[in-house]
């Protein structure tokens, strides 16, 4: 009998829309699936916190969160406070805190969705984006001097270690490895280390290393612009990328889009050594544009629900969820606005919930 304890933050904006969604597959699952159950505890963390407390979480929130198996996010962020006050504040010192230097960013093109991209049929589109994620762009290394005077000056330092580029590099081979896709095994390794030349022609340096290790797995090496325009006009071409924090961010951006909606892109913010808990939650933000109508895609989230069943093992409930994900989509009855539909969040996470019932 396994029984998870899940901590589940909602956080900010359509989070907290979505978030209800993904526990409530998990619930489902739960009820199907002998010896699995789910003990939730939720905490209020995220920007209303920090209107009341002047902090996006409690000091020992890390400390508390170490208790856990493994943690459900929704989105972090809000109009009237500034992006980086939010985000350096709630999900970043969890992601460095619990060593999650793994994010795995799948992106399909399913069955009943539409590509913006002209031509592309199911299938077409199916690729995995590795995202080193608790150094390069993101590490909170720089500072600002002479603040409003004509000499302000400020720095902004990109950090790449030896084990966490060799980390994420490797993590994405052994990936691409077991994956096996079909057309082939080809790992695509994405820098700009004609400009930045010491952390990324050091990262593509690890890429060789580690290549080297997999001599039946094709290797490319394109430059981020490159990489931008071939996701948007070759994207079938693609199978595993790697890439640094920023990088591989904007990047995912784009294979969700070209995968038929952000509302679709779940995320895994994994620590390899099950040391601490990993982190699960959609692509999205907590988009701003549509919070608080009810109208936000829940199917990121199942899908992240899915990766987190997948990482804590539970192999079967974990396909389970997946299949409902790509039923629901393919049946095209229940969809959000986003997919061409009018169904609420809710209702197309009970859609979703019901497929995970009936199997
Ligand atoms: N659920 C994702 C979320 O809250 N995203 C906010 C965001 O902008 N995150 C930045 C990042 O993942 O780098």
């Amino acid at each position: 009998m396994a029984e998870y304890k899940v901590a589940v933050i909602p956080g900010d904006g359509v989070g907290l829309e979505v978030i209800s969604e993904g526990r409530k597959a998990l619930e489902t699952v739960a009820s199907v699936t002998d010896g699995l159950s789910f003990q939730f505890t939720e905490f209020p963390w995220g920007s209303e916190y920090y209107r009341e407390t002047g902090n996006l979480m409690p000091a020992d929130g890390i400390e508390t969160l170490k208790a856990f198996d493994t943690i459900l996010f929704g989105a972090v962020g809000d109009p009237n406070i500034p992006d980086h006050i939010t985000l350096h504040g709630l999900l970043l010192p969890m992601r460095r805190s619990f060593d999650q230097g793994v994010c795995i960013r799948p992106a399909y093109l399913y069955p009943g969705v539409e590509s913006p991209l002209s031509g592309k049929k199911a299938g077409d589109i199916d690729m995995v984006i590795f995202r080193e994620n608790t150094e390069g762009e993101y590490a909170p290394v720089g500072g600002r001097l002479y603040a409003g005077t004509p000499h302000e000056t400020v720095v902004q330092t990109n950090m790449f270690t030896r084990r966490g580029t060799e980390r994420i590099i490797r993590a994405a081979f052994e990936y691409c490895d077991r994956r096996n896709k079909k057309s082939g095994k080809k790992v695509t390794s994405v820098t700009k280390s004609n400009a930045q030349s010491f952390g990324m022609v050091f990262w593509d340096e690890v890429f060789t290393e580690v290549a080297a290790g997999f001599p039946h797995i094709e290797t490319e090496s394109l430059l981020v612009d490159r990489a931008c325009m071939d996701l948007v006009r070759w994207p079938e071409d693609f199978d595993v990328m790697v890439a640094s924090n920023l990088f591989a961010d904007i990047l995912s951006d784009i294979s969700a889009v070209v995968t038929g909606s952000m509302g679709l892109a779940p995320s895994a913010n994994i620590n390899p050594e099950h040391d601490y808990p990993s982190l699960f939650e959609p692509v999205h933000g907590a988009a701003f544009d549509i919070m608080g109508k009810g109208i936000a895609n829940p199917l990121a989230t199942v899908s992240a629900v899915a990766m987190m069943l997948d990482h804590l093992g539970e192999q079967s409930a974990a396909d389970r969820v997946d299949n409902a994900v790509a039923n629901c989509l393919e049946q095209r009855t229940i969809l959000t606005a986003d997919l061409g539909g009018t169904a609420s969040t809710s209702q197309m996470g009970d859609e979703a919930a019901r497929l995970i019932r009936e199997g």
